[in-house]
């Protein structure tokens, strides 16, 4: 038995003090995905967090699967309107996806408090090496403006049984890292408080970079990453909020690679002697 309580709006929402993030909320039992929810034409107002215990067709990015057994994770989307055009901007996809996983590492840390989990670039939540959450940003035209789904998947009580094989080890979940009972409920308010601090009109740009590097593997890792079917090899150098991962490439300059579109094949950190 997974879920022992399914997750309610009116107890995500009691007393949750947020300006923008999280003033409605809609839990589904069961939908195609959330990202699709928050996208909708008549999706609703700036803001709405729409959360489901189950997922036909979850997504990650670059049209790959994101799966979870029903009542197992915290399956959230935020429907942001109006968002701007370009990646450069204050809540362009990159600033969204620093934001929530920044978001996802403090809920996370919130619920099970012997675990530090860490980002590792461009959107996974990690603990131990494996992979505890995803961030998938999408947005499209609607009337009347831009909109924009902060889609998030966070693995609460799944056990180690409960993963697909093809995942092969590469994921965790809170129950299974943790030695302290999960609440799904600390996760999913805890998410929507840290969301509403962090994508605040205008957000606090440094702020937030500070924070993303000081959950994050650090810089100088050796990485090998993947951006519109070509390969790169290089050494991070910097986070820039706006336009991404600063990387020294092996081959001279310097190059700005955007968590939508970029895959990270592997990384080494450089500096590290002996085993
Ligand atoms: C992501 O993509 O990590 C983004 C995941 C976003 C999921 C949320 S759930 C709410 C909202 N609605 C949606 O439909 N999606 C969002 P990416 O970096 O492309 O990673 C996808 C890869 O993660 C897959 O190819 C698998 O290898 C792996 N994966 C799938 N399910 C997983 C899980 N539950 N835990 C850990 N890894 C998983």
């Amino acid at each position: 038995m997974l879920s022992p309580g399914m997750l309610c709006a009116e107890d995500i929402g009691r007393g949750l003090e947020v300006r923008r993030i999280g003033r409605r909320i809609t839990v589904l039992s069961e939908t195609e995905s959330t990202n699709d929810v928050a996208l909708a034409d008549d999706g609703g107002e700036d803001g709405l967090a729409v959360f489901a215990e189950y997922q036909t067709r979850g997504r990650g990015r670059l049209g790959r699967r994101w799966s979870s057994p029903r009542g197992a994770s915290v399956l959230c989307s935020v429907r942001l309107l109006d968002c701007p055009r370009t990646a450069q901007s204050s809540f362009g996809p990159a600033v969204l996806t620093l934001a929530a996983g920044v978001a996802v590492c403090d809920a996370a840390a919130s619920a099970a408090p012997d675990l530090s989990p860490t980002l590792r670039w461009p959107n996974d939540v990690v603990v131990n090496g494996k992979k505890l959450a995803g961030v998938l940003i999408e947005s499209c035209w609607r009337p009347g403006g831009r909109a924009c789904a902060i889609g998030i998947g966070v693995n609460c009580l799944q056990q180690r049984g409960h993963f697909e094989r093809d995942l092969g080890g590469l994921a965790t979940s809170l129950e299974a890292e943790s030695r302290h009972p999960i609440c799904r409920l600390t996760v999913a308010r805890r998410l929507l408080v840290e969301l509403d601090r962090w994508l605040a009109d205008p957000p606090d740009l440094t702020a937030l970079r500070q924070a993303w590097l000081d959950r994050a593997e650090p810089l100088g890792q050796h990485i090998h990453v993947r951006q519109g079917g070509d390969d790169f090899l290089g050494t991070t150098v910097d986070l820039d909020p706006t336009a991404g991962l600063i990387v020294q490439l092996d081959g001279g300059g310097r190059r700005a690679f955007d968590p939508a579109t970029t895959t990270l094949l592997g990384s080494t950190h450089i500096g590290r002697t002996g085993p």
